[in-house]
């Protein structure tokens, strides 16, 4: 960091302290000392919550100390890094992860029963930071993880959200919201600046003048303004001593402004400036495919994007730095459009306050950003309207539309007379309004664009952005997601680890690829033994766990199927209901006999965006069937539903090491990547899944034997798409299929009421647009293999372990190397 340089002599201030000793005593030691004068309790009096933060405090402490040393030797030895620029980081719970980190887990294990304490109840007290929606915020703190652990030179820029995503519990079966006060308690894991304030703004005008130059100089005259107020959260690596940085920013009203207000005798009107300032970080948008085009949204976005370029230029540069230089110094990655509005707030500084030439900055700008794009439902693409912009951030506007002209005039080159294909690629679009389309800009601006796995990679390419790729092709690659081994094996899964470890070492938390020495342990039936008591442990924890949080009783020794991610149609949460009420319906009807029926429980997990009608209709129906399942005698011990609220990292961890089969079923071409999928086959769970997103590749490294396939391919789904789809005709000729839909539509499910059910039903029957009534009877074919296989306890073992064994690839250590060879080119280890 920039800033005065204090002189002392004393040896003490001569450098970062050394972190507290890693010793019983030691932690004891530092710990009671929170406890006392951080909490200001005695051991006798304190509350849980008065030791979980001082535990928390307490292992703070240890990674402060290696914080302190890995920005230093940052600062010393300055190389290129990476400014991860993300709206959402969910992050999970901190102190494992960090106790983890820094080897402490034992120690301090240890320490609290010294002080009478028990380590997993405090555990248990820690709020999870969910400042996330879903896979791209996941994905974001994974990345994070990886490349604290590979030493590489990177801070996460991101908001402080005082609010994330909702806590989502069930009212009669249906979802109600509830704020998410994760703050509430206190946040012993971030460290606060407030007098580390950046001004942001926002609104007024452009004024121009001709400078003596003879060029034109522009100022923005903003008529509103804000301050970000820096939090810094650590990011350790594991057992490496490198603890990176997470840098939140939280908007606050700035002094001037309101004391402006205050001063004419209007307090009331000056404290409600402070709310329209302060509501900018105030909670986080809960939509996760069909962003709103909502102002406070878009405000969200500059906000936090020119706080961190900001921060980036004015604190971690040298006073003298040389903007040309700037591509050799930064490489801004966009977490999908959320941050691009970055492209002209840099441009703007570049122009405006640096005072280089548009053109200039242009040829500087074009190589500090690269791209990443996480979907590819055109309703997810986001546009601003110009309208808006130009209201907001007017300069921007104007930057926006000169990129447009150069880069429409390098398609004409390009492609003379092809006029139609300017108005495709134009990063302002006509329809149904005029606005900014943040993908072709990002697509525009940005040194590297890439899809989140082989198969969206390639849609990208071919379908989405087709043009630019024409025009571009070296411009787009691919990166296939990760999940951090560290938290969704290691901390997650601890009988695995073990087993995982006494067997190959401990080397494979570090270097994924290592978990490829088990494949030979498939073979061996003594192994196999040991990684069924692990799944059946894991079983036991999970059942303690819903049984504690939700009051759900797990039924023992069934197969384990598992359906966890945000509710959305393309994910097709509705096949997996209709192939329950297939198995429920035979068995009340006499077709199937039960005793040839896997018994089974399913859990399903999914938060529904609040303005998403039909996934909360959806959400209604499976619980609606899920209470009538379950306590039909005619299914017990052959059929169990469970639909634990508010799925979120916390309940993910202990849910997927116990699950033996992993539920993937979007349809083809719709699920960018997915990353729970990668996250169950690690732990040991098969997959029925379609060939969509990352599924494609888990499915090449772990064999078609150890996969159950099914359904449409994308080629198929467009090909029937454009035949015209009629999913009325799956419904007439196939009987299982009617049965089953007609069953819900009788109320069945709903107390006799058929209206509760109707507008799922009616969607399924006369539009469908995900195709599940085309997909079904695939989908039942392969749950029929599915039972086939687990009936071979052995042989499906030997499958899971080698599902274990075979995806070392999708640690996101690898993901970070990829991004490092093919669009970064760090250095890493400086
Ligand atoms: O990103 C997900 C994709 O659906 C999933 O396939 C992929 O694995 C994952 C990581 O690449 N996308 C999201 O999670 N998207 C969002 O959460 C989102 C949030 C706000 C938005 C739009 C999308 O405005």
């Amino acid at each position: 960091e920039r800033g005065p340089t204090l002189e002392s002599t004393h040896p003490l201030a001569l450098g970062p302290v050394t972190a507290p000793p890693h010793t019983v005593d030691g932690f004891v030691k530092e710990f009671l000392r929170e406890l006392n004068y951080g909490q200001g309790v005695p051991l006798s009096r304190s509350s849980l919550n008065d030791q979980y933060m001082a535990l928390a405090r307490t292992v703070r402490g240890y990674l402060t100390a290696r914080w302190l040393e890995t920005a230093t030797r940052r600062r010393q030895s300055p190389h290129k890094m990476v400014g991860y620029l993300s709206a959402e980081y969910l992050l999970g719970r901190q102190l494992d992860n960090a106790l983890l980190a820094t080897d402490l887990s034992a120690i301090a294990e240890e320490a609290m029963k010294v002080c009478g304490l028990e380590l997993d109840a405090l555990r248990q007290a820690e709020v999870e930071p969910g400042l996330g929606n879903g896979g791209l915020g996941r994905l974001a703190a994974c990345f994070i993880d990886s490349l604290a652990t590979m030493d590489a030179p990177c801070v996460g820029y991101g908001i402080r959200y005082e609010y994330g995503i909702f806590k989502q519990t069930f009212v009669d079966g249906r979802q109600v919201e509830v704020p998410d006060n994760w703050l509430s308690m206190g946040g012993p894991w971030e460290i606060a600046h407030p007098e580390m304030e950046v001004p942001v703004h926002f609104g007024g005008h452009v004024e121009r003048a001709t400078a003596d130059d003879g060029r034109e100089r522009c100022t923005w005259v903003p008529d509103w303004s804000v301050l970000g107020i820096r939090y810094n959260v650590m990011v350790p690596g594991y057992q490496n001593g490198v603890v990176n940085t997470l840098r939140l920013w939280r908007a606050i009203a700035t002094r001037a402004f309101d004391l402006d207000i205050f001063n004419a005798g209007d307090y009331a009107s000056a404290v409600r400036s402070q709310t329209v300032a302060e509501n900018i970080s105030k909670v986080l948008y809960p939509e996760d495919s069909t962003p709103q085009g909502k102002e406070l949204r878009l405000q969200q976005q500059y906000f936090f994007v020119a706080c961190s370029i900001f921060d980036f230029l004015k604190h971690t540069q040298p006073t003298d730095l040389d903007v040309r230089e700037l591509p050799e110094r930064i490489i801004f990655q966009l977490n999908d459009t959320h941050p691009v509005i970055g492209i002209p707030e840099l441009m703007r500084l570049l122009i405006d306050d640096y005072d280089l030439t548009f053109e200039e900055a242009w040829a500087i700008t074009k190589q500090c950003f690269a791209y990443t794009c996480h979907t590819l439902l055109p309703e997810a693409l986001e546009v601003w309207p110009v309208s808006l912009m130009e209201r907001l951030l007017p300069r921007h506007m104007e930057i926006i539309y000169q990129i447009n002209e150069v880069f429409l005039a390098e398609v004409r080159e390009q492609f003379p007379g092809d006029e139609l294909r300017v108005r495709r690629m134009s990063i302002i679009g006509d329809h149904p309004e005029r606005s900014v389309r943040m993908a072709h800009l990002a697509t525009v601006a940005s040194v590297k664009v890439n899809g989140v796995a082989e198969l969206h990679s390639q849609l990208l390419r071919d379908k989405v952005l087709a043009d630019f790729s024409e025009m571009w092709p070296e411009k787009f690659t691919n990166v296939t997601n990760g999940v951090t081994p560290r938290r969704f094996v290691r901390q997650a899964n601890p009988f695995l680890s073990k087993l995982i470890t006494d067997t190959i070492g401990v080397g494979w938390v570090a270097n994924l690829e290592r978990v490829r020495e088990l494949e030979t342990y498939a073979e061996d039936p003594e192994f196999r033994a040991k990684f069924r008591e692990v799944k059946a442990a894991n079983k036991t924890r999970i059942a303690a766990v819903l049984e504690r949080r939700d009051g759900i009783l797990l039924p023992e020794d069934h197969l384990l199927d598992v359906m966890v991610k945000r509710l959305h149609e393309y994910k097709r949460q509705m096949l997996k209901l209709l192939h329950i009420v297939t198995l429920y319906e035979g068995i009340i009807s006499g077709d199937l006999d039960p005793a040839t029926v896997t018994p089974r429980t399913v859990v399903f997990g999914a938060k529904a965006a609040p303005g998403y009608r039909m996934a909360k209709e959806i959400i209604f129906l499976i619980n609606s069937v899920a209470s009538v399942i379950n306590n039909d005698p005619r299914v017990q011990g052959k059929l169990f539903i469970a639909f634990p609220a508010n799925y979120n990292v916390t309940l993910a961890e202990r849910l997927i090491p116990a699950a033996d089969l992993s539920e993937q079923i979007s349809l083809a071409g719709k699920e960018a990547s997915g990353t729970g999928n990668m996250k169950f086959a690690l732990n040991g769970a098969l997959t029925i899944g379609t060939d969509d997103g990352a599924n494609v590749e888990i499915r090449k490294l772990v064999g078609d034997d150890n996969f159950f396939l099914f359904g449409m391919t994308e080629p198929e789904v467009a090909d029937l798409q454009a035949r015209g789809y009629r999913p009325t005709e799956y419904y007439e000729s196939n009987e299982k299929l009617r049965r089953a839909i007609n069953l819900i539509d009788s109320g069945h499910f709903t107390g006799g009421n058929r209206e509760a059910a109707s507008m799922v039903i009616g969607d399924l029957l006369y539009n469908d647009r995900f195709l599940v009534l085309a997909d079904y009877q695939a989908y039942l074919d392969a749950q029929a293999e599915v039972e086939a296989a687990y009936a071979d306890q052995e042989a499906w073992s030997r499958s899971a372990i080698l599902n274990v064994a075979r995806t070392g690839f999708f640690s996101s250590d690898r993901s970070m190397r990829d991004y490092i060879n093919r669009i970064w080119h760090i250095q890493t280890g400086f």
